[in-house]
């Protein structure tokens, strides 16, 4: 009989209806509910979005089932069972890990749908995954990151120089590539965290194989609070390129592997409105989604870790 290996695939998790919004955003803040403002400005937000109210939800079902798919096709010699595990959202990260053990897994890997650390990303996916994992005995090795991953760093390669079609007078105003990722606070760099560097690392490795030279990073989707946030923010970026005489700007958000709110929104309508006011021509390139170079890095790397401990 083949060896069954569990893979707990981690993501960020999205309300399934309007009505779980509340739930959601509480779970966020830690318990604390928000104000019915708070609660408005982020049920308005989920409504404006293109593709349905809450893609993300999808997105993440098809993923975790295009990553069995390829697991089991390239590694037929195992057999590969994917339990999902949300950060925010019913399953939840603890829900995987124990329905692993009640299923009888007796060796597991987890893994995350963003591809670059932070203690406050992914390390906050493991940490919850090992106390559930400790209280039920069951082992998981844990894939920390995948930044630079040829497969990965091809797929997001393909997409910036197919974008870049989208801007016929470039030759006259030359595109500016804009790398974009979840800003985090600035705390994180007291901690040597690695999450900036390594976004500076898929930035540059996307930039040289696409042979592109005008390019930059930026962060987008800052939370509000009173604590600072890493910067610049991409809507800034925005307005300082325009002073720069910049006019065609492609974002490309690294930092994301699907379509969801911090995408649809936060890119397709708050970044592009900001665009238009500044006569800015913006476009975006398309999330990775179930693409089967990004389904071949995970497989690649939870396999790889899976043989590590073995
Ligand atoms: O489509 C959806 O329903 C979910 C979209 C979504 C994704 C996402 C990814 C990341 N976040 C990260 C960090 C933070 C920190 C805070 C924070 C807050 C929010 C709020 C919403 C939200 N995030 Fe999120 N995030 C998504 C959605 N995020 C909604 C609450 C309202 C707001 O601030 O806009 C601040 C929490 C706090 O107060 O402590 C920090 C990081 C990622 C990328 C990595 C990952 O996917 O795990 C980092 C998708």
């Amino acid at each position: 009989q083949k060896q069954k290996i569990g893979v707990l695939v981690m993501s960020y998790g999205t309300p399934e209806s309007l009505d779980q919004v509340e739930a959601y955003y509480t779970h966020i803040r830690r318990g604390s509910p928000p104000s019915p403002e708070q609660l408005k400005e982020l049920t308005d937000r989920y409504e404006a979005i293109v593709g349905g109210f809450f893609p993300l939800r999808e997105n993440t079902n098809r993923q975790v089932q295009a990553l069995e798919e390829t697991l089991n096709r390239l590694y037929p010699e195992h057999e590969f069972v994917c339990y999902q595990g949300l950060k925010h959202a019913a399953p939840y990260v603890e829900d995987g890990v124990r329905q692993m053990a009640e299923d009888g897994i007796r060796q597991a890997v987890g893994v995350v749908l963003a591809p670059h650390y932070s203690v406050m990303s992914v390390g906050g996916y493991m940490k919850r995954a090992q106390e559930t994992a400790d209280s039920v005995g069951l082992p998981i090795s844990y894939v920390k990151s995948y930044h630079l991953h040829p497969s990965l760093i091809e797929a997001l390669t393909e997409r910036v120089v197919n974008m870049l079609e989208k801007f016929p007078d470039r030759e006259a105003n030359p595109v500016r590539v804009l790398f974009s990722a979840h800003s985090l606070p600035e705390k994180i760099l007291e901690m040597r965290d690695p999450y900036p560097q390594q976004m500076m690392e898929t930035s540059e490795a996307i930039a040289a194989k696409a042979g592109i030279s005008s390019w930059q990073f930026s962060w987008q989707s800052a939370g509000q609070t009173a604590m600072p946030w890493l910067g610049p923010d991409i809507l800034d970026t925005l307005k300082a390129l325009k002073d720069e005489g910049v006019r065609n700007v492609l974002v490309c958000p690294i930092g994301f592997v699907s379509d969801h709110l911090e995408v649809l929104y936060d890119l397709d309508i708050e970044a592009q409105n900001v665009a238009r006011e500044l006569g800015l021509h913006l476009e975006r390139t398309p999330s990775l989604n179930t693409d089967p170079r990004y389904m071949e890095t995970l497989a690649d790397v939870v396999v790889s870790k899976w043989k590590e401990g073995v």
